[in-house]
């Protein structure tokens, strides 16, 4: 008897609060990269026809959401934050079915959507400015926050759920009205999220969801003229790019791309504790973050040691589909992600010693999906290619050192500037080590993985251009703009810096 065929779901764009079909009808795949034979969804391949119309939505929904008290904002979000608690375990399952990533660490980025809605809907109650004395008698001073306007918001696949909300949350508690495109081979965990803030009660055009490529759907997002923002996260190269337009049409752009991330192991360091962080920082998510561990450097007292524990634990990794509870290490995103990091494992077998993997799985239950090995490098020099550029994949390089001058120094050689950590007992250590990495983000004694969304989010150097997510007071400079306010209540004219105010 003949199979019978699977339906393959559709879905739709949200523009103005209905879900619709792209202007040209076209749609394209989103196949499962543990086994590419199962068609996760079949999702619109907007082009600029479908930005435009939701530019037009948002543009339309604007006067109106700025003018919703932040407080009722507020209660959106914590309706939409009570859904996504009762959703948590289909929304994971479908994360990884799309994304890859293993099933705990998909609910663990629900979960930080989760979180980062009930904490941004608290800002509904605050969203502070401040009162200050002005320099006139009888005139009083104050800022506030206002919304920014229009925001394009472009996110990665590597957090398909938690990336969007922390984005979405802030500009929609700042009273912004946005339109949002999520990476194409994760458009179905943040069409979740916007569905949970439709059904949540927010008013049509507020949030608009097009899905796309890059060329196709985000450039014309970054280039509208009633665009006032773009937040980007991904590429470096896509990130510059996005940047460049937007600098030339005056828009407001903050950025969140590469990282290069540096475990530094003392001689004085717990090191099964390092080891079993370095396999967390390195190998979760197949080593698909932003801050995940690609380096680890190594006092050379312990370095053999070291590498020997990091080893041992490496070799017990099970690689396979993340919806089997057993399995450590999901597949990577695609066959552009495969061929990039088999490529740098080719570089990496002239520069250093392969210690360990350094292969795909493409056999048995690996056979449709893109598997490739943890992989470790030994012996690595720090100027190395593959000690220097960001491969997102499940490898990294061991690098040893003479001390902690040496580590930081090399910790700091790269380009990025995400997340670093040390592994040591001494306290002093770890504080001269605190002051002197220049990366956003800091760790003692844990891998370079696992922010929590109340504190600041981003990196220094090539990783972004300044501006921080998470953390209220910086999201919120990014999603709203400072207002000054003088009231002169004295019934003359006073002139600042001119009037000399008699003490
Ligand atoms: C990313 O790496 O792209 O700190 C985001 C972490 C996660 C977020 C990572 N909470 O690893």
């Amino acid at each position: 008897m003949a199979k019978a065929a699977v339906k393959i779901q559709t879905y739709k764009n949200f523009i103005g609060g209905r879900w619709v079909k792209p202007a040209n009808g076209q749609m394209m795949d989103n196949l499962n990269p543990a086994n590419t034979r199962e068609v996760v969804g079949r999702f619109p391949a907007s082009t600029a026809a479908d930005v435009d119309a939701a530019i037009s939505a948002a543009q339309e929904a604007l006067p109106r959401w700025k003018a919703v008290p932040a407080p009722k904002r507020a209660e959106i979000l914590y309706r939409a934050g009570e859904i996504l608690m009762q959703r948590k375990e289909k929304f994971a399952q479908d994360m990884t079915r799309e994304m890859g990533k293993v099933l705990k660490e998909a609910r663990g980025d629900v979960q930080e959507a989760i979180d980062m809605t009930f904490y941004t809907a608290g800002e509904g109650r605050r969203l502070h400015g401040y009162t200050t004395p002005s320099e006139m008698p009888n005139k009083f001073a104050m800022c506030v926050r206002q919304p920014i306007g229009l925001c394009s918001l472009i996110t990665p696949w590597n957090f398909p759920m938690a990336i969007p909300s922390w984005k979405m949350m802030p500009a929609l508690i700042c009273g912004n009205t946005l339109v949002i495109k999520p990476a194409e081979d994760t458009p179905l965990s943040t069409i979740n999220l916007v569905k949970v803030l439709e059904e949540a009660g927010l008013p049509p055009g507020v949030v608009n969801i097009v899905c796309g490529t890059g060329p196709e759907a985000g450039a014309p997002l970054t280039s509208h003229d009633a665009v006032r923002l773009v937040s980007f996260t991904g590429s470096t190269a896509t990130g510059t790019a996005v940047a460049e337009t937007a600098a030339r049409a005056g828009k407001i752009c903050s950025l969140e791309m590469g990282g290069k991330n540096v475990i530094m192991i003392m001689e004085d360091a717990d090191l099964d504790l390092a080891a079993e962080g370095a396999i967390w920082g390195a190998f979760g998510t197949s080593g698909q973050r932003c801050t995940a561990s690609s380096r680890l450097v190594v006092h050379k007292k312990v370095y053999k040691k070291f590498v020997e524990k990091l080893t041992e634990r490496a070799k017990t990794l099970r690689v396979g589909n993340g919806l089997d509870e057993k399995i450590d290490v999901g597949p990577v995103i695609n066959q552009k992600a495969v061929d990039k990091i088999l490529g740098y494992i080719l570089v990496g077998k002239h520069e250093a010693k392969l210690h360990l993997g350094g292969t795909q799985l493409a056999s048995g239950n690996h056979k449709h999906g893109f598997f490739i090995e943890p992989t470790i490098f030994t012996d690595v020099k720090p100027n190395a290619r593959i000690a220097q550029e960001e491969i997102f994949g499940p490898v990294v390089s061991v690098i040893p050192c003479g001390g902690l001058d040496e580590a930081i120094e090399i910790g700091n050689s790269v380009k990025y500037g995400l997340s670093s950590s040390i592994y040591t007992a001494d306290v002093n250590r770890a504080f001269h080590a605190m002051e002197r990495m220049h990366t956003g983000i800091f760790y003692v004694n844990s891998a370079t993985i696992g922010a929590e969304v109340h504190l600041p989010f981003g990196g220094t150097k090539a990783t972004g251009n300044g501006h921080r997510e998470g953390a209220m007071i910086s999201s919120l400079d990014i999603f709203s703009e400072w207002k000054s306010i003088y009231v002169d209540y004295s019934g003359k004219l006073q002139k600042a810096q001119i009037d000399d105010v008699q003490v």
